[in-house]
């Protein structure tokens, strides 16, 4: 009863942001994304009759019931799939640059889903992949694929997973380039945040009366490469994200001064006639989507304002990759 995976981490090129149902994980809206190769996790699951309790060790740590709580009551939702109770041990590892500072919920959860369906031989098609790592984290349903992916928000657990939009990208050479920012503050993830938004802002109507057209386009840019068009569409539809938190009760934002900074860098390079377009997530960090024949060009202008351990590249990544035979040395 054992199973081992290695997924990569995706970012939301339209993000998912909000949910209809937090215990099945069910979204108010699709979302888009690009899995990336150079940030993922590898997870081993062994499910063993002689454990009492859950283990959860992560980069070598041994974590509380605090820290391991996602991973805990996901352990128990694939012990009710499998019909047993046997505890397990989950010991996986994060690759992610060094001062990066990025946690990863969706390559911790995607492989976390695929070494579990391994190791209690439930079902191992992607959709069903998907469906399983929505429940730990929702932004883990789009990890199982490579490329671009959509999450489509279905209306209960079994139609609600990702699909694959465009996994080979060799026609279309993209980088993805993270600015690294400092958070001063207390961080509110995710999950916190997009509830506090679905509940109390303004401007959420928003989001979901525009959300249709955003994804809209952002299908058709992916289907044509259409590097513009995916860029102009990105970059609108975080804006919106980030803007429906200040209209939240009580309001906040992700942003830090060096966020700024940093937009404003990618604004000035593409007037000058660069072509890049950025996007965040529920953190402080900018992420910069290019065409590879301006990475070059790109690094240069940023390793002006940001040092170098601060400046990560990324290129797209590959789907999930399950373990069946051990090695046991
Ligand atoms: O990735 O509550 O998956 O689409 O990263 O675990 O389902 O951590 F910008 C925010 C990801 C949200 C957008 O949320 O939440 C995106 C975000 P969970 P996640």
């Amino acid at each position: 009863m054992e199973g081992q995976a290695r997924a990569y981490t995706n970012i939301a090129l339209i993000k998912y942001w909000g949910k209809k149902d937090q215990v099945l994980m069910i979204p108010q809206n699709n979302s888009i994304s690009l899995t990336l190769d150079a940030f993922y996790s590898e997870t081993r699951v062994t499910f063993d009759s002689h454990l009492t309790t859950d283990q959860f060790i992560l980069n070598d740590v041994l974590r509380d019931e605090k820290h391991g709580k996602k991973v805990f009551q996901f352990l128990d939702l694939m012990r009710q799939h499998a019909g047993i109770t046997t505890k397990a041990q989950v010991i996986s590892e994060n690759h992610v640059p060094t001062a990066a500072g990025l946690a990863s919920s969706a390559s911790g959860m995607a492989a976390l889903a695929g070494a579990c369906a391994v190791a209690l031989d439930l079902p191992q098609d992607a959709v069903s992949l998907s469906r399983f790592a929505r429940r730990g984290s929702g932004s883990a349903s789009r990890s199982i694929y490579g490329g671009f992916a959509e999450w489509q928000k279905g209306t209960d657990d079994t139609n609600s997973y990702a699909v694959s939009l465009k996994e080979d990208l060799s026609t279309w050479p993209l980088a993805m380039v993270f600015l690294l920012v400092d958070s001063q503050e207390k961080k509110i993830s995710s999950r916190d945040g997009m509830q506090r938004t679905v509940d109390t802002s303004v401007f959420y109507p928003g989001w979901l009366a525009t959300i249709e057209k955003d994804l809209t386009d952002m299908r058709q840019g992916i289907a044509a490469n259409d590097f513009e068009l995916v860029g102009q569409t990105m970059e609108r539809n975080t804006m919106k994200m980030h803007a429906t938190v200040l209209g939240a009760v009580p309001p906040f934002t992700y942003w830090q001064p060096d966020s700024l900074k940093a937009m404003q860098l990618v604004q000035e390079q593409r007037a000058q006639g660069l072509p890049c377009y950025f996007t965040m997530d529920a953190g402080p960090n900018v992420k910069v989507l290019l065409q590879q024949e301006n990475l070059k060009a790109f690094l240069g202008v940023a390793r002006k304002t940001f040092p170098e351990d601060k400046i990560v590249v990324a290129f797209p990544g590959k789907g999930i990759q399950l373990v069946k035979e051990f090695n046991h040395d």
